[in-house]
């Protein structure tokens, strides 16, 4: 039988903070994300994540800061006006938390790139914020983190003025920046035609000099931060005492062109810490200063964080035990987190058929994975937004979610272990492996087993799977 998925009630109209918002077929945002609005983390005096914030801040003292953007935003301000083409995954239902067809949770700080360019206040910003993605369970994701967003213009009409070239100007602010002593491997040209882009309104020298100050800006925060707590105690953690390794990788955003990405060698892997690239002309266009140029980066602040501290899941952060916070303090020197003992973890199946109309898309899709290589030129087509929800087919999302509603912070991880397709009927089994583990107590058997009847009840009546 193909049960009907998803009978949840959703209210008509929600209130946050003072603000009322109408639902529709589009709302998919559990009460459970949205009483993360009011915690502000990176604002909590003492907080790891406020002083990585004030850490990555103090490199940029000329900067202006925006800390309190409301997280609530429009799909124009987190997808149109930065130019994400229509189809893009980072639209899906299934990839963002919406409130109705044109509100969402933002996923990422950029949402307000357009708005603070339009605004004209300073040269440069950053914005700190919570953002909200349905995503992956592990011990690095959660569905709220937080992003800090930086971007430096300059105006052409000063280079004018000054009667230089831009690229002059620039490379006069570029030779300001405090040089470190850390070797950087960045083995690819500044743009490539192909791969990454230089915009037509932009001259080489332009981006070469725009390039060079972004690197050397977000090299000195990194090396900096990470030469603090490696210089704080013996005991820290970035002091395995290897000596730092960075380096730069081509990417691509819809927002910026060419775009790069940095990377920090950490326990054996290279790890993403942070996007940048150069904006897109026409978001500045669009914003009303075409006259501006310049670069812009996102960072993860809990990515950072749990490198400073050696902080093992990323749950913790939310915690409000004392034996977390009392370990961070603005006043002290970063040390090495040190983990009150860890609970048992209980390992449960959930199997489960398909329904047959289903088709499996997998994974979790990030808000900037490219969908074509084309850059935006000088306009963007204004996006007319899909008229309903796409019918409903499974997505690993969608399980993240269910585990997340039922057991809050009491999963640890959600993997797939198991998928085949029935060699006679075409349907498709999954099997996930839940990891039940408390970050502050030991879980009893009885606790463990209800939340997994609970799990399994909720995976057939919303997503109308049958369990096996
Ligand atoms: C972005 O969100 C872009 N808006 C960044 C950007 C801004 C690019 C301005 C260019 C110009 P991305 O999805 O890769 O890109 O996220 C940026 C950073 O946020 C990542 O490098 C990582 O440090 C952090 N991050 C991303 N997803 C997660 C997650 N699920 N949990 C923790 N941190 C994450
Ligand atoms: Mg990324």
């Amino acid at each position: 039988a193909l049960a009907v998925a998803a009978c949840q009630t959703i209210p008509k109209e929600i209130k946050i903070e003072g603000r009322t918002y109408q639902t529709d077929e589009w709302m998919n945002t559990p009460s459970s994300i949205l009483s993360a609005i009011p915690r502000r983390l990176h604002l909590q005096p003492d907080h790891p994540l406020t002083i990585t914030r004030k850490l990555i801040e103090s490199r940029f003292p000329s900067y202006k800061t925006h800390n309190d953007l409301f997280p609530i935003v429009t799909t124009g301000q987190n997808f149109d006006s930065l130019g994400f083409p229509l189809d893009h995954t980072g639209r899906s239902r299934t990839d963002t938390y919406y409130l109705n067809k044109e509100t969402v949770l933002r996923t990422h700080t950029s949402a307000h790139q357009a708005d603070t360019f339009r605004n004209n206040e300073s040269e440069g910003y950053l914005i700190s914020a919570d953002v909200y993605r349905r995503d992956a369970i592990d011990r690095s994701h959660y569905p709220v983190f937080h992003q800090m967003e930086g971007a430096r213009t300059w105006d052409r009409r000063q280079a004018e003025k000054e009667g230089k070239t831009l690229a002059e100007v620039i490379w006069d602010d570029v030779v300001r920046i405090p040089k470190h002593d850390i070797a950087v491997e960045d083995p690819n040209p500044t743009f490539h035609a192909e791969r990454n882009p230089l915009q037509a309104t932009h001259s080489p020298e332009e981006a070469e000099a725009i390039a060079a100050h972004l690197k050397r800006s977000l090299e000195d925060m990194v090396v900096t931060i990470f030469n603090a707590a490696r210089s704080a105690t013996e005991t820290n953690s970035a002091s395995e005492n290897e000596p730092l390794q960075v380096r730069w990788v081509e990417a691509y955003f819809p927002f910026t062109s060419p775009s790069w990405e940095l990377e920090v060698f950490w326990q054996g892997d290279w790890l993403e810490v942070l996007g940048s690239g150069i904006v897109s002309q026409p978001i500045l266009a669009n914003a009303s200063v075409p006259n501006r140029i310049g670069w812009a980066f996102g960072i993860g602040l809990e990515r950072i964080a749990m490198l400073l501290y050696s902080i093992p899941d990323i749950r913790l952060f939310w915690s409000k035990d004392a034996r977390f916070l009392s370990q961070f303090s603005e006043e002290k020197p970063i040390r090495r987190f040190v983990p009150f003992s860890k609970y048992p973890a209980c390992f449960k199946d959930v199997s489960f058929w398909l329904r047959s109309s289903s088709n499996a898309a997998g994974g979790a899709g990030s808000a900037a994975s490219p969908t074509s290589s084309a850059t935006p030129a000088t306009t963007f087509s204004t996006p007319v937004p899909p008229a309903a929800p796409l019918p409903p087919s499974f997505h690993e999302n969608d399980v993240m979610e269910i585990a997340r509603e039922v057991c809050g912070n009491l999963v640890e991880d959600v993997r797939l272990t198991d998928e085949f397709v029935h060699p006679k009927t075409g349907r498709r089994s999954m099997c996930y492996r839940i990891n039940y583990r408390s970050l502050e107590r030991t879980l009893t058997n009885e606790e463990t087993n209800e939340l997994h009847e609970k799990l399994r009840g909720l995976l057939v009546q919303r997503l109308g799977v049958e369990l096996r």
